[in-house]
């Protein structure tokens, strides 16, 4: 288990750099791809001086909408930067916030309404007016609704620019199977379980600035790039926070922590548990705290007491005195501690009853409401607009499929994708017969895709609202092209940020064009035109709530006494005073009653995973640095720093098996299905010998996206068995395995 590298040297190969990167707003390094690739040119050569500054932009590369400036030139954007006043990424954005200018210009983007005369997944496509195309989607809605109910109709939605037709297909059309990717593959399971325990989701609200020590669960910082974010992080390691890092794989954070946990994936739980255990027993917890404001601790104690360090170190696979070190060393920089909830979450299956450890553990140690610890920044007040009125919410209601199914009880906002599938698929309980995608790729954002396109060649019709040609374009019977962040309004985002600046402000920005649309823009259109069309064409023209995007965005700021106006006097960022985000106190429901009552266990309990078979390892992947899932894998600047995703394989395994460093492979899963396409190997000492890491987001099939098509590896084409959290529904995707192939030949992987 030890390992005899130095940390020196593992800073050399690993993604370290990544970290950095994101706050200088230059590039990570390339070992985070292990794999040679040519740098640059990243922005256009030579001066920006005869440039104008347009001000008001928000980051939409990836969600964590950092707000930007654009230089332009003769009407052309040449270059994004950090908005200077933004009190959040200030002037910095990341390689991916930078490559905006490359989406924008991208020569492959979507250009106008086209239908599919081929057949879905082998398409052929016909250019059509946007008037046949609103009038073939109405038509074809209607007809599907006539004859099944508007719960026929299923929406995957993501991003800002679905917000707005999801009100729309929710509250006028009446369907309740709406599955938004942030929810069921992504923070859903973090967002409840914090509900249940400490009564609010957590979003990243931890003072990692100010806190004395940080513990990550996973979380791969520098990989994980979201700016300020990033910077808050760094802030604090800068400032001594001790790090703790628990990850099968060395990650860009591992590279930075005193304490790397090389743990079992799958077994965090149980980790957890134990360290709760530990802290109980020794009386090394914040008992005042506990007793002011802990439910049912007495529960607690009783229901984890079985969880030794002895028990979690089998389970677990790391040291006991390791497990014990890290709950000692939280306990004595308690409660100035950031005991970070993670964002993507949806791990394993067992994945509620982890987060609700890590918001436990956060109240045994009191870091909730201080320096450092568990803080809710409360943004500013903004107005409403753009709501649909609740005409067919009711029906919506009434069909949720997990309450029909009594099902997954803690499931976040909309309906569990899986739910979804099987119906449709199954045609029980009801048939589910249109399918719209806005936003979103289900192709690669949901396990399981030969399910995922069986459910969609069931269905009478397909729409996809989109702006590249990824996968699930290609199974669309008629395509919508959206105009991109940097062309529309959309959003307001206010905000909130105490720990850069020293004292707490709030800000508003606002989605604003950084250039116009053109005629050179073809007949790309925004949200709210396209939404508007389509429901007048349904019968729903007395619903609409705003005429357009800008009218939108006028009525939000309205409501903080700002206008478009205003905002662009104030360079695109208003910033007012704040409020202290310290002293609030939270309720910590250690013991839930809620749970027992809804047949769940009422105190954190561990769920074991199932073992990858012999010759296979588990399948885990993350985020490349330098790309955003599947939506950048065309971008020319992207593509160029990172064209593949390395597969990650232990270096004593990859040595019994003859791999070397860089080798090009295929993989296999344990139900036989093999990757696309090819990757080549990193071969490390810094993984687990029992799993295989890879970046998710490659692998592209549509021949459309020409510079991305067929480079990487795709994950989720390997992620074929699915592992159904059940308090929420969400998907858990680490329980596929998977093994090599190299020339042709079958390998076996050393246990
Ligand atoms: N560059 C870039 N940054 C992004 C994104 C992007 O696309 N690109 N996407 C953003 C989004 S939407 C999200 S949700 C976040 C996701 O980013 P995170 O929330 O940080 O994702 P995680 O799944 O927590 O972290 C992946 C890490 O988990 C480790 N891991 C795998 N299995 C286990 C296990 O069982 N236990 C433990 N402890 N670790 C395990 C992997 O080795 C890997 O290092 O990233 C955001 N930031
Ligand atoms: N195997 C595996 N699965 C995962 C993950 C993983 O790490 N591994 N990560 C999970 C997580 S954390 C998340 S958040 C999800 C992300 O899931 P998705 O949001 O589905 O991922 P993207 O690749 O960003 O695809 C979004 C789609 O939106 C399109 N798009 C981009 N901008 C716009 C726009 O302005 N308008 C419109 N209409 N469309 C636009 C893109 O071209 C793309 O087709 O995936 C989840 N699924
Ligand atoms: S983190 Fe990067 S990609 Fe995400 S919003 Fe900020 S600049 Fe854009
Ligand atoms: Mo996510």
């Amino acid at each position: 288990m030890a390992l005899d590298l130095t940390r020196r040297k593992f800073l050399q190969t690993a993604s370290v750099a990544a970290a950095t990167a994101a706050v200088s707003g230059c590039f990570a390094n390339r070992a985070a791809a292990g794999t040679p690739f040519v740098r640059g040119p990243f922005t256009a050569p030579g001066s920006f001086a005869d440039t104008k500054t347009a001000v008001g932009g928000v980051c939409e590369m990836c969600f964590w909408r950092c707000q930007v400036v654009g230089k332009v030139r003769d009407g052309k954007l040449v270059k994004l930067e950090g908005n200077p006043k933004s009190i959040d990424n200030g002037a910095a954005i990341c390689a991916r916030g930078n490559a905006g200018v490359k989406l924008l210009y991208d020569p492959d983007r979507l250009k106008y309404p086209m239908k599919n005369v081929g057949k879905r997944g082998a398409p052929e496509w016909k250019r059509i007016s946007w008037d046949e195309a609103l009038d073939e989607c109405a038509t074809r809605m209607k007809a599907v609704m006539e004859k099944y109910g508007p719960h026929a109709i299923a929406m995957f939605p993501h991003g800002a620019s679905a917000t707005y037709p999801m009100g729309f297909f929710e509250k006028v059309v009446g369907t309740p199977n709406i599955s938004e990717a942030s929810f069921f593959q992504c923070r859903g399971i973090r967002d409840t379980a914090y509900v249940a325990t400490l009564e609010t989701p957590p979003d990243e609200n931890v003072d990692m600035a100010n806190a004395k020590a940080i513990l990550l669960l996973g979380g791969h910082f520098g990989e994980n790039v979201h700016v300020s974010h990033v910077k808050r992080y760094l802030k604090g390691l800068e400032n001594g926070a001790k790090l703790i890092v628990v990850d099968p794989r060395f990650s860009a954070s591992a590279a930075k922590a005193d304490i790397w946990v090389k743990i079992k994936p799958g077994t965090d739980t149980a980790f957890l548990l134990a360290m709760m255990n530990h802290l109980v027993k020794k009386g090394k917890y914040n008992q005042a705290y506990v007793a002011a404001n802990g439910v049912g601790f007495d529960k607690f104690t009783a229901g984890i007491s079985h969880a030794s360090l002895e028990w979690a170190a089998r389970t677990c696979d790391v040291p006991a005195s390791q497990i014990k070190q890290v709950a000692e060393l939280l306990a004595a920089n308690a409660p100035n501690v950031s005991i970070h909830p993670g964002r993507h979450v949806s791990w394993h299956g067992n994945d509620f009853q982890r987060e609700r450890a890590l918001a436990c553990l956060t109240g045994l140690l009191g870091a909730i409401g201080v320096r450092g610890g568990f803080v809710a920044g409360k943004g500013p007040k903004v107005g409403k607009a753009g709501g649909w009125p609740k005409v067919n919410a009711e029906h919506a209601e009434a069909h949720a499929l997990h309450t029909m199914a009594k099902k997954h009880p803690f499931s976040p906002p909309g309906t569990p994708t899986d739910l979804i599938r099987e119906a449709a698929v199954s045609g029980k309980p009801y048939p589910i017969k249109a399918f719209v995608a806005w936003g979103q790729n289900p192709i690669q954002t949901v396990p399981n895709e030969p399910l995922t396109i069986k459910m969609l060649q069931q269905m009478d019709f397909v729409m996809v609202c989109d702006i590249m040609p990824t996968d699930i374009t290609m199974f669309a019977d008629i395509l919508l092209p959206e105009s991109s962040y940097l062309e529309r309004y959309d959003l307001i985002k206010p905000g909130t940020q105490w720990d850069l600046s020293g004292k707490q402000q709030q800000y508003i920005a606002a989605r604003m064009p950084l250039v116009p649309m053109t005629a050179a823009d073809h007949e790309r259109r925004d949200p709210v035109w396209i939404t508007n069309e389509l429901a007048k064409r349904m019968g729903f023209e007395k619903h609409i709530p705003v005429q357009s995007q800008e009218e939108k965005t006028e009525k939000i700021l309205a409501g903080a006494n700002l206008s478009i106006e205003q905002l662009i006097k104030e360079d695109g960022i208003h910033i007012q005073d704040g409020v202290d985000p310290y002293g609030k106190v939270l309720k910590v429901n250690f013991f839930s009653q809620e749970l027992v009552d809804a047949g769940f266990p009422g105190v954190p309990t561990y769920i074991p995973v199932a073992e990858p078979p012999k010759g296979y390892a588990r399948l885990v992947y993350g985020r490349a640095p330098v790309h955003t899932f599947n939506r950048s894998q065309n971008n020319a600047w992207l593509v160029n720093e990172m064209p593949e995703n390395p597969v990650w394989l232990n270096d004593e395994s990859a040595r019994k098996m003859g791999l070397k460093d860089g080798d090009r492979v295929r993989l296999v899963n344990q139900d036989g299905v093999q990757s696309r396409t090819t990757t080549v190997v990193k071969v490390t000492p810094g993984i687990r010998k029992d799993t295989v890491y890879m970046a998710h987001g490659y692998g592209t099939m549509n021949p459309a996206m020409t510079l991305g098509v067929g480079k990487g590896i795709d994950d989720q084409s390997l992620i074929t068995k699915l592992a159904v959290d059940p308090e929420t529904g969400a998907h858990g995707m680490r329980n596929n395995f998977v093994t090599f192939i190299k020339d042709g030949k079958k390998l076996s992987i050393p246990a």
